[in-house]
């Protein structure tokens, strides 16, 4: 264990990517700024599945260009990078065996994004992992979480998991190389079975994966994570990681300006690593496939702040 944790632990500072088809509409709906983070637009603004699914005809983020992307989480002193294979929304970012409903099938980019991040990492040397949202799915009918759409004929939530979640986890378990980390969220109403058989395929597929604490109740993972806000002094776990945004919200929203400052991102990577820990600082690209002027400013002067504070 201590030896699978060890480039973790070394690692200190990692990118955390929000990126799906909520950057289309990016946090408006009919005209009305929808509050909260832009990932969770369907929710909040309560978008029937059949109105949301239009999104991902108009996702096209043409100007993406994997290898930036990697050389600049590298350029910022970054050790690894997690991306939102499927978050709550239920839209597959890469070439789902298990659904049509994703970037390939359904959007006129057809590009499987985490295959080009997948190879780009490998080849510039960043440990790639995933975000999965495992509980909540807001399109399948027998996800968690959506409880708005009246047209939605509910199934269980045992056909959503053996349909979509166990084949998809396994799908990007198998397909993208090797897989650092399997981040889970949102553990609501899981079954003991499907918790389990979801732990099982992951670590039985890559061995050497690493896991947060977000998987079911049972399961404390390999990590503690910290969301938005650090830890006031030093945890008693001994692995453990603070996410946060470098603006307001996870995803993109155009509204959202609210970068913190280059002294004060440089303050919370010291702070957590002084205290043990890691620190996943998240961006959001945009429709464009690119990051906001600001976001690239700030990760290029964290990594030059680091340059000019290390040895050698
Ligand atoms: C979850 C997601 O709902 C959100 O969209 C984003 O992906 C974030 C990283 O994770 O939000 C959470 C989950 C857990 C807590 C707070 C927000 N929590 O335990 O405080």
């Amino acid at each position: 264990d201590k030896e699978r944790m060890e480039w973790w632990s070394d690692a200190r500072f990692g990118m955390f990517i929000h990126w799906g088809i909520y950057t289309v509409p990016a946090g408006f709906y009919k005209g009305n700024a929808i509050s909260n983070s832009a990932e969770w637009i369907m929710n909040k603004g309560k978008i029937p599945i059949a109105e949301y699914e239009k999104f991902a005809k108009q996702f096209n983020p043409t100007k993406f260009n994997a290898d930036e992307f990697v050389a600049l989480a590298k350029e910022a002193g970054m050790k690894y990078m997690i991306i939102t294979a499927k978050h709550h929304d239920g839209f597959s970012m890469f070439d789902s065996k298990a659904t049509d409903y994703n970037i390939v099938d359904a959007t006129p980019f057809k590009r499987d994004i985490l295959k080009e991040l997948a190879e780009a990492c490998e080849k510039q040397g960043l440990k790639f992992g995933f975000y999965y949202s495992q509980a909540q799915d807001w399109h399948h009918p027998g996800g968690m979480g959506n409880g708005w759409d009246k047209d939605l004929k509910r199934v269980s939530s045992d056909e959503y998991v053996f349909e979509k979640a166990l084949p998809e986890v396994k799908q990007l378990l198998t397909e993208y190389g090797p897989i650092s980390n399997f981040w889970w969220d949102t553990p609501r109403q899981m079954t003991k079975s499907v918790v389990d058989s979801l732990h099982h395929i992951t670590t039985a597929l890559q061995p050497n994966i690493i896991t947060n604490d977000r998987l079911g109740d049972d399961y404390p993972g390999d990590h503690k994570t910290f969301e938005r806000h650090g830890p006031k002094y030093q945890p008693e776990a001994k692995y453990w990681e603070l996410c946060q945004p470098v603006s307001g919200s996870w995803g993109y929203r155009s509204d959202d300006n609210n970068f913190k400052s280059i002294p004060t991102l440089i303050r919370n990577l010291i702070d957590q690593s002084s205290k043990g820990g890691n620190y996943l600082l998240n961006v959001s690209p945009t429709n464009e496939g690119i990051l906001k002027m600001e976001a690239v400013e700030r990760m290029k002067a964290i990594g030059a702040w680091m340059k000019n504070n290390s040895e050698a």
